[in-house]
């Protein structure tokens, strides 16, 4: 297993779409493992294959709290979004420090792969539902910031850009 470097906004690679998985290969499956290790050792709730620079639909999920209850999605797909709608705190691994608060849906149906090559089809609410949309909207070059005001995201974006300069 190996760790792997988290991509920061604003770099441009947070903005390539994923292209689907057509194939479950030993690869893959090391890939997803690592993923895990990543999220686990941040530590977050969630990772998408695209911040750490791989155009892939693919997410790994874990919001136990004893940390063993991994999920991998292989080209997760929400079918159905609730019409009732929650508004919680976010924090994302690519904006770290920064935590604002963004409407949801409620709950999600979502179909995917899972790492033995089975479909599955999840009905979801509450923080499972709210990660799955934040982390499907990295999958599409989106991050939770671009639901805040530009104003906000300017502020953001230059706070990042002069942590990043710091660090150097
Ligand atoms: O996508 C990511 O960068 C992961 C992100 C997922 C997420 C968090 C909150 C709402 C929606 C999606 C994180 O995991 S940020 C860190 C975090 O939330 C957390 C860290 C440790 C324990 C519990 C939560
Ligand atoms: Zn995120």
């Amino acid at each position: 297993m190996a760790l792997l470097k988290i991509i920061k906004h604003p770099d441009p690679k947070l903005r390539k779409k994923a292209a689907a998985v057509t194939e479950i290969t030993p690869e893959l499956l090391t890939l997803a493992d690592d993923m895990l290790e990543t999220m686990y050792a941040a530590p977050g709730i969630g990772l998408a294959a695209t911040q750490i620079g791989r155009q892939l639909s693919l997410v790994v999920i874990d919001i136990s709290e004893e940390k063993d209850q991994p999920l991998t999605l292989i080209n997760p797909l929400i079918t159905k979004l609730s019409s009732g709608v929650v508004v919680n705190e976010e924090g994302c691994l690519s904006v770290p420090g920064i935590y604002e608060e963004v409407e949801r849906a409620e709950s999600v149906t979502l179909n995917y792969t899972n790492s033995e090559g089975e479909e599955i089809e999840l009905e979801t609410d509450g923080v499972l539902a709210i990660c799955i949309q934040h982390e499907l909207e990295h999958l599409d070059g989106k991050l939770f910031v671009d639901h805040l005001s530009r104003l906000k995201q300017e502020r953001i974006r230059k706070k990042l850009l002069k942590q990043q300069k710091e660090s150097m």
